[in-house]
């Protein structure tokens, strides 16, 4: 078995290193040449804390290449005595990557039926573009709450522990062979250090990652805060409350079951993540588009469609577009 994770962010690298410290054939794919290069060339390094609280830092030799690289499948994905090797191609990009473009080039590589894609991704909106191309028998979602901190394009730390949910999009007629595939993925990740569980409504999860998301990147990333001092601020309790709260109407109106205590896990999250700069601060600082059209974005196209006002994700919605359209400017 092949695991081929797709985009060398924070997250696919730290999933990465896990995967291959567990003795998983894993590779590698980004999206530029020199940094295939360099993990190829130097090796990747994991910083994780160790139980004395002291950080551990791993030198890792992951194959590594690009996209353009990665073209149709190929003999080497045929192992002696099996047809074709069965391949996990795990979709770690960031949702502004997600193009028809993108999809069509993955659909190649997921010759059925021994190919499946898992979508790591923050926020909605992938899966309508990738199941243009790709059977929806092959794409699962996987949310997750895992941190990581990417310091140089070789370098990344895992910054803080999370619970990885898994799931296909077959929803409720679950056939024996997504129960094959997801014992398969769950095991890998459960053999990799994380903490993952099956759902049979990855739906409902996706919406409560989505919602977590929607109170604390846009504020983290519009204040410059680290995820931790986020509850710590009494001025912003109720603005995070309010986010929350819209986002449930939302969530309710559309018959999506959110978790009766998501309010209590968005803080759980800051806390579990306190030293992250969350992914959309990362970006902001970086002078990188946002996943704000994923997030915030989704669900104010979701409530439009159903005519109900979300003000205060609006106004969130706008602010982060503000910064990203300076950049545009300047
Ligand atoms: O998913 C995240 C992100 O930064 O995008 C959280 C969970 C907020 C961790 O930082």
């Amino acid at each position: 078995m092949k695991i081929k994770i797709i985009g060398a962010g924070a997250l696919g690298m730290m999933v990465a290193a896990r995967l291959f410290l567990a003795g998983q054939k894993v590779e590698l794919v980004t999206r530029s040449f020199e940094q295939a290069e360099e993990i190829d060339r130097l090796g990747l390094i994991l910083t994780e804390k160790g139980p004395d609280g002291l950080d551990i830092n791993q030198l890792l030799h992951i194959p590594a290449y690009t996209f353009e690289e990665l073209g149709p499948r190929t003999e080497s994905d045929r192992s002696p005595g099996i047809a074709v090797e069965p391949t996990y191609l795990w979709l770690m990009l960031k949702q502004t990557a997600i193009t028809d473009l993108l999809a069509q080039q993955l659909a190649k590589q997921l010759t059925p039926p021994s190919t499946h894609l898992v979508c790591f991704q923050n926020g909605i909106g992938h899966i309508e573009v990738l199941r243009r191309y790709i059977p929806m028998e092959q794409i699962w979602s996987a949310v997750t709450t895992e941190g990581a901190f990417k310091s140089s394009p070789r370098h990344v730390k895992h910054t803080g522990k999370g619970t990885t949910w898994l799931g296909s999009h077959y929803g409720s007629s679950i056939s024996q062979d997504d129960v094959h595939i997801g014992n398969i993925l769950h095991n890998l990740l459960i053999d990799a250090g994380f903490s993952a569980l099956m759902s049979n409504n990855i739906n409902s999860k996706v919406w409560d990652k989505l919602l977590i998301n929607a109170v604390i990147n846009p504020l983290t990333a519009i204040l410059q805060l680290r995820n931790g001092l986020l509850p710590d601020l009494p001025a912003l309790l109720p603005l995070m409350r309010t986010l929350y709260e819209e986002g449930s109407m939302l969530a309710e109106q559309l018959g999506i079951q959110l978790s009766a205590d998501l309010w209590e896990q968005i803080g759980i999250v800051c806390t579990r993540t306190a030293d992250n700069e969350s992914s959309m601060l990362q970006d902001i600082k970086a002078g990188r588009l946002t996943e704000i059209e994923a997030i915030t974005g989704g669900l104010l196209r979701e409530a439009q469609q159903i005519a109900l006002p979300l003000p205060t994700h609006a106004a969130l919605y706008y602010m982060i577009r503000s910064i990203e359209q300076q950049w545009e400017i300047i």
